[in-house]
């Protein structure tokens, strides 16, 4: 255990009296034993000053982990090819011997683990700089907050940071001896042109006994940024304890009639139209990933965690995404990672409008159109996950109850996937509970460019949360199902799906525009103002209904045809479904309630009877 003198050891007397002006014990003792770990030849401490966030800026330029791009505040990141997308199988819970941690969690014994991270981690920063910057989840002076701080070497991360998240230096100085605060210790180990060069001992060590992350050996953004993916599974943890929720969601507001605003909070695996959904033209953002939701006087309100998007950035188009185009085409702090860049300071990505440039260098090295790999793939001009990293407050869409302290209350939940065969675009449930289970325990999803492995596996994922649970998930469900329990007037639960295909041609059944007219037919359920169809899974729009929402927001003619295609209830394919999650939830450990196998069981035995009904295929205008 370190001391104050080994933390005065590396810091000039500025950076030390920044630290000081603190005065948390806890804080100093977690700094100093990583300073004695890391040796560090310095160590910067961010007091969010703007000479401070200037610096930070500065120094990725001149690590080179950044370049400058033609647009001034536009720069440019890479990481390694082998770095490109969050590491799951690299990315585990230290748990002590004997400790059960619940099933399907990936865990490591934390005696082993610990002894891997001294290992990897002894001396990594030697004659490189220490940052220490503070930050805070969710707004300022709000009941949902939690305070964190980043230890890195990498000025990428902590300039992310200081995009995505709200500034927190203020807020520690605020609690002074407080202990419950997340801690993100990282270091991107050693370079080659600047990018991580050990990737084989990459390791991500999550602690959640004692609110710390570790991550070592890598730069992507969903591995690193410790306020992001890494403080997600610290949020559901802590919450788990306190009977909220840590989800991952965006928060939009969906505009109504007479002027009304209706927030909605959504969970959708990695490109399934998340960040779209949240950033449709006309409505305004809260947030795009991770929500913290509260019981605030028999209310579900929501805050969003994040104050900027790490957004997919693959077929961003100026038609389906205005707003994101415009704050990537403007004099914003945007970084772009892993997109390619020309010798003029331009960019290109998979799915930009217009053609490929001639020539450029991408997170592969140097790049022309029709390049091939060693097995004689071509190469995209940029990766599928390449991202932007933009603040939410350049954004015109932004709303005005962003940074509210008391959140905003919560009108319904939005459950999505990728699907091509089974949900209809969108459907309400029969309440709360069905909701939960049926849809939010229920996701599937085939599988994206966001995580490592194959692509195109139809994969289960609760809540879209999978990947960051760090209690059981029968727990997890269950606390989802109790929350809203307790609710005096809890949100209305829909399923949407923006990836079905015809079961003949194989062709998508909807346009990227029609999510907007599910998100209004969506408002107005919600505000008891339109009618619904009983489809035996839940609820579905009448064609009138629809039609009318169509013409009016699209000014397009919404038919009959289309409406039958895109809503017929796939019978078998429901029944498959829920056979295939109960089977999981079986195996899933003894923490699941017994209200999950209820209602899935009874849902199966009401498609059943369709069936036997009705037939195989039942048209929205037979039910
Ligand atoms: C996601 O994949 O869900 C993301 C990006 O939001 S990451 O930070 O990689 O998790
Ligand atoms: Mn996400």
């Amino acid at each position: 255990m370190g001391s104050m003198d080994t933390i005065k050891a590396k810091c000039d007397e500025k950076n030390f009296k920044k630290l000081e002006a603190i005065n948390n014990k806890y804080l100093n003792g977690f700094i100093a034993e990583f300073v004695e770990l890391f040796e560090p030849g310095s160590i910067f401490i961010c007091d969010d000053t703007e000479d401070d966030i200037q610096y930070i800026r500065d120094k990725a330029l001149n690590d080179g982990e950044e370049a400058k791009l033609a647009i001034p505040g536009h720069t440019i990141h890479f990481d390694s090819p082998y770095d490109q997308a969050r590491d799951k199988a690299m990315t585990k819970f230290l748990v002590p011997a004997g400790k059960e941690f619940g099933k399907g969690l990936n865990v490591a014994d934390k005696e082993e683990g610990v002894g891997e991270i001294n290992s990897i981690m002894s001396g990594i920063m030697k004659g490189r700089e220490l940052l220490i910057v503070f930050f805070t989840l969710g707004p300022a002076n709000s009941p949902f907050t939690i305070p964190a701080v980043q230890l890195t070497d990498s000025s990428y991360v902590v300039h992310s940071e200081t995009i995505l998240y709200r500034k927190g230096y203020k807020e520690f100085k605020r609690l002074g001896e407080y202990d419950s605060f997340f801690k993100f210790v990282h270091s991107e180990g050693e370079l080659e042109n600047a990018v991580s060069k050990n990737v084989d001992k990459r390791r991500i060590y999550i602690d959640t006994a004692e609110n710390i992350v570790y991550s070592m050996n890598t730069q992507y953004g969903g591995n690193t940024i410790g306020l992001k993916k890494l403080a997600m599974r610290l949020g559901i943890n802590r919450a788990s304890q306190e009977d909220w929720l840590t989800e991952h969601m965006f928060i939009v507001g969906v505009n109504g009639p007479r002027d009304r605003v209706t927030y909605f909070a959504g969970a959708f695996p990695s490109m399934c139209g998340k960040t779209s959904t949240a950033m449709l033209k006309g409505e305004t953002i809260i947030g795009d990933d991770i929500a913290y939701i509260r019981n605030i006087d028999g209310k579900a309100r929501a805050v969003n965690v994040e104050a900027g998007l790490f957004g997919i950035i693959q077929d961003i188009n100026p038609d389906d995404d205005p707003m994101i185009w415009k704050i990537l085409h403007e004099e914003n702090e945007v970084i772009f990672s892993n997109v390619l860049k020309t010798e003029e300071g331009k960019i290109y990505w998979i799915g930009k409008p217009g053609e490929p440039p001639e020539k450029g260098i991408n997170f592969l090295g140097e790049w022309y159109p029709g390049k091939k790999d060693e097995d004689g793939n071509e190469i995209p001009p940029s990766h599928k996950n390449a991202r932007f990293t933009a603040g939410l407050k350049d954004l015109e869409n932004v709303d005005p109850s962003f940074n509210d302290p008391a959140g905003v209350e919560l009108g319904g939940i939005i459950y999505g996937g990728r699907d091509s065969d089974t949900w209809v675009p969108v459907q309400e449930s029969y309440g709360w509970e069905h909701g939960i289970i049926t849809m939010g325990a229920s996701i599937e999803s085939e599988t994206t460019a966001a995580t490592l492995g194959k692509t195109g596996v139809r994969t289960f994922n609760p809540m879209s949360n999978l990947d960051f649970l760090s209690i059981p998930m029968g727990k997890y469900v269950d606390i989802n199902i109790k929350f809203g329990k307790k609710l005096k007037k809890a949100p209305r639960v829909f399923s949407v799906n923006y990836f079905l295909k015809d079961r003949e041609s194989g062709e998508f059944l909807n346009t990227k525009l029609d999510k907007l007219i599910w998100l209004k037919w969506m408002e107005l359920r919600v505000n008891g103002e339109a009618g619904a169809v009983d489809a035996g899974t839940g609820f579905i729009p009448g064609y009138e209904d629809i039609a009318v929402l169509f013409k009016k927001y699209l000014d397009r003619d919404y038919s009959e045809q289309e409406y039958v295609q895109q809503f017929t209830i796939r019978v078998n394919e429901n029944m498959k479904k829920i056979e295939r999650i109960i089977d999981i939830y079986k195996n899933a450990g003894p923490e699941v309630p017994d209200i999950l196998f209820e209602t899935l069981k009874k849902q199966r035995e009401k498609l059943l009877e369709m069936l036997n009904e009705k037939g195989a295929y039942i048209s929205p205008l037979d039910l």
